[in-house]
């Protein structure tokens, strides 16, 4: 069993989010929010507040851990992704494009899901009522999702 750990941080505030294009690498081409991989000698919520910098050029102060998440693939399901999820309200700084991320406010109802990773339009809902929810998911090829359990 190989796990690694990743963060993924959504700024929420009021009836908008903000995300992120991703524009290079894993999830290329979809909405989601911020995030990466934990570096050794690195607390999950310092990896996610570095995430946030690095990726969209705003500092947080608070963080708080809503969700998390085990993803993996059906043709190979000893490589799990961990995500841990956190929910940022406050933050300084302005959202700024940088070579991995183009960063944009979405009114809560207009969630662009479809272009998104298929496990977000589950979970998403819970994390804007501040519910705590941890589960996982199993995609086929193609990153549709086969399975989930979400609690
Ligand atoms: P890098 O490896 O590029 O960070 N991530 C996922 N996010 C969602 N919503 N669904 C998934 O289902 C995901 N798998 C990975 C975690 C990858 C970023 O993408 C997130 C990280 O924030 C499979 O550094």
């Amino acid at each position: 069993m190989n796990r690694k750990i990743l963060t993924l941080c959504i700024v929420h505030q009021d009836d908008r989010v903000l995300l992120g294009m991703k524009k290079r690498g894993f999830g290329m081409g979809k909405w989601n929010g911020f995030g990466g991989k934990v570096q050794e000698n690195e607390s999950i919520e310092a990896a996610a507040k570095r995430e946030l910098f690095e990726e969209a050029n705003i500092q947080v102060q608070e963080l708080e851990q809503l969700g998390l998440l085990d993803f993996s693939w059906s043709k190979n399901p000893d490589q799990i992704l961990q995500v841990n999820i956190f929910k940022a309200t406050q933050f300084t700084g302005i959202p700024t494009e940088t070579e991995e991320m183009k960063p944009e406010w979405f009114s809560i109802k207009d969630i662009p899901y479809e272009k998104m990773w298929a496990d977000d339009i589950h979970w998403i809902p819970l994390f804007l009522e501040n519910k705590k929810f941890k589960g996982n998911f199993i995609f086929d090829d193609n990153n549709n999702v086969l399975e989930y359990r979400l609690d």
